[in-house]
């Protein structure tokens, strides 16, 4: 079994102890990090999503597979870094209402954080007043990001975006959205500016969005 393999079934069987053993001999090793995370890591809680879409594992399966990636993901995060911090401005991201799933949302954040953005995560089941608090305190923001996991928070995505053009920040920021259930339909129907399947996108998204 490769290095990047053992991640990822460590991921799935949750061996939240051994993770960090296993994700520092893989980096040791010279394992490229994007491979630890993209081949190990995220295709290890799609598996996990799956089986328990069959039944086959349930909640607590899915909370310990997600704590044992995040303890990986912090051996990796100096790894992926790579811009300098802040150099292209200001990024509030959030999990919309509803929603608990910040797998996505802090890959996202880390990943646009190392492309040179100043990130600022508002965590996750943030009502959409509180993406709009956060611009009142940070007026010079660029870019807000919002995640859903769940279809049923997909609404909340809606009212987020609504919250922050009502709020009068329609010209002055952009705004993200992303998520497993989210399209480039949706998105489009619910007038964010734009959407992108994965974290890496979403970090050259957001460049392309203010240069
Ligand atoms: Co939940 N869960 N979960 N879960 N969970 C899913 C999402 C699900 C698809 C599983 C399944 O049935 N196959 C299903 C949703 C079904 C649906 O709505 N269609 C589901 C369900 C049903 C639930 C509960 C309702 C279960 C229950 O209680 N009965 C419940 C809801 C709780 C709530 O939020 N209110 C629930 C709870 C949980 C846990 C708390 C146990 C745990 C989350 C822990 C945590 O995040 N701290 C959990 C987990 C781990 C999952 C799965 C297995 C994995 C999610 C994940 O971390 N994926 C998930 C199944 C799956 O995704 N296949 C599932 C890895 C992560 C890297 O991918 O988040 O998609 P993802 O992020 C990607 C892209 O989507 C994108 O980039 C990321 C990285 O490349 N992206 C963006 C994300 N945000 C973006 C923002 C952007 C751009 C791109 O711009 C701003």
């Amino acid at each position: 079994m490769s290095k990047v393999q053992e991640i990822a079934t460590a991921i799935e069987n949750g061996k939240v102890k051994l993770i960090e053993e296993l994700v520092q001999d893989a980096i040791d090793s010279g394992e490229n990090p994007n491979s630890i995370l993209d081949d190990g890591m995220v295709a290890a809680m799609g598996n996990i999503g799956a089986k328990f879409q069959a039944n086959e594992v349930f909640v607590p399966e899915m909370l310990v597979a997600a704590k044992t990636m995040k303890k990986g993901v912090e051996i990796l995060r100096p790894h992926l870094k790579s811009g300098s911090l802040g150099k292209l401005g200001k990024f509030i991201i959030g999990t919309v209402a509803g929603d608990l799933h910040d797998i996505g949302k802090n890959l996202v954040a880390l990943m646009v954080e190392s492309s040179g953005f100043e990130v600022i995560d508002l965590g996750v089941d943030v009502p959409p007043e509180k993406f709009v608090e956060a611009l009142n305190e940070h007026p010079d923001c660029k870019i807000v990001g919002a995640s859903a996991l769940l279809t049923t928070t997909m609404e909340s995505l809606k009212n987020t975006v609504e919250a922050i053009h009502a709020g009068g920040y329609k010209d002055k920021v952009k705004i993200m959205i992303g998520g497993a259930p989210v399209t480039q339909d949706f998105a489009d129907q619910i007038g964010a500016d734009a959407y992108t399947p994965d974290a890496g996108s979403a970090a050259s998204k957001a460049i392309e969005l203010v240069s």
